[in-house]
């Protein structure tokens, strides 16, 4: 018999999903919110001590720029453990670490301890099973064949995991930022109960890449369904169709790859088709001079969709635009 919190979510897992929502409020007015987990703005630093409050180094092209806001039922805890910062409620866990690669030997020691830090901190939890991970690296694209700062990266989580994700990988994201370049920034969303991993019919399992893109190959599932079963957090797509990237140096075309991947993986994982005003999504866009042209086809192909346009490098450096995301049910 499961003791404690765990046991009145023991048959069905947690009432519901996490609301994930872009507000124009000021974070500190967002924190104050019931059950605020956790407020994320985009590109200017902020100030504010508070660990649920984290600044990705992604520049919106949207401005003035909302915050990002994450809402569980129940009251939040939160507090520090080493770099690391963390909140909780509604049998939710949110992480984040930011780590200075000079302090660590560089790309992979900085994966590599970011991994084995989060992993010893969630492993100390009562919210083990990790659902989902973002990670913002500088200058991603830089240094040739195995020796590229993505690959080393990839190299150095798969190292800091260890045997975490033995079962399944989580869903993730992986995208350059043009701030600090040395500034690694890893946060997660964990629950006390598992989800269900999702993949994509039309690529082919990242894990199982072929050499060519690498030693490591990248650790992560194309879409997790979390354990309350109402919401499908989607993982960073691109235009990869099998392996391999499509629509080299077009951008609107790579988009339009990116519908079709994305329908595939809602088709895949039993929810409704398309995308709704209630799912927000984030475009990550290689170039400004693309972001104009991206905007106008999302406004087309996913009418009322919020959509964040961010600044950001899609890990391969032929590819040019990345969207990730939530579908509710
Ligand atoms: C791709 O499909 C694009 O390394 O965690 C997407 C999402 C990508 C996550 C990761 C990489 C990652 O391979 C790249």
């Amino acid at each position: 018999m499961v003791e404690g919190r765990e046991s009145k979510w023991a048959e069905t897992g947690p009432a519901s999903a996490p609301r994930i929502s872009y507000r124009l409020d000021a974070a500190a007015a967002l924190l104050a919110e019931p059950g605020a987990l956790a407020v994320f703005g985009f590109g200017v630093p902020g100030t504010g001590s508070d660990p649920r409050l984290l600044h990705v180094p992604l520049e919106a092209f949207e401005a003035p720029t909302p915050c990002e806001l994450w809402q569980v039922d129940g009251p939040v805890r939160h507090g520090r453990h080493g770099a690391l910062r963390w909140s909780a409620g509604g049998g939710w866990l949110f992480a984040a670490l930011e780590l200075d690669e000079r302090d660590h030997g560089g790309p992979a020691g900085a994966a590599r301890a970011a991994y084995t830090q989060l992993r010893d901190f969630v492993r100390s939890r009562d919210e083990q099973q990790v659902l989902r991970i973002w990670n913002y690296q500088g200058a991603i694209n830089q240094g040739e064949g195995d020796a590229e700062r993505y690959k080393l990266f990839c190299d150095g989580r798969a190292e800091g995991c260890g045997d975490w994700f033995a079962d399944g990988y989580p869903a993730a994201t992986a995208i350059g930022h043009h701030g600090d370049p040395h500034l690694l920034q890893v946060y997660l969303l964990a629950s006390a109960h598992a989800g269900t991993a999702v993949e994509n019919p039309r690529q082919v399992s990242a894990w199982r890449y072929p050499r060519q893109y690498g030693r490591t190959a990248p650790g992560f599932a194309r879409a997790m369904r979390l354990p309350a079963q109402d919401a499908l957090a989607i993982s960073g797509t691109a235009a990869v169709v099998g392996h391999a990237s499509a629509h080299e140096g077009d951008a609107a075309a790579q988009l339009g790859e990116i519908l079709v991947n994305l329908e595939a993986l809602l088709a895949r994982a039993g929810m409704p088709a398309g995308f709704d005003t209630h799912a927000p999504l984030k475009a990550y866009v290689r170039h400004a001079t693309d972001a104009p042209r991206v905007r106008e086809l999302l406004k087309q192909r996913l009418p009322g969709v919020p959509v964040l346009l961010l600044h950001g490098d899609v890990c391969r450096s032929e590819l040019l635009v990345e969207l990730d995301g939530w579908r509710y049910a």
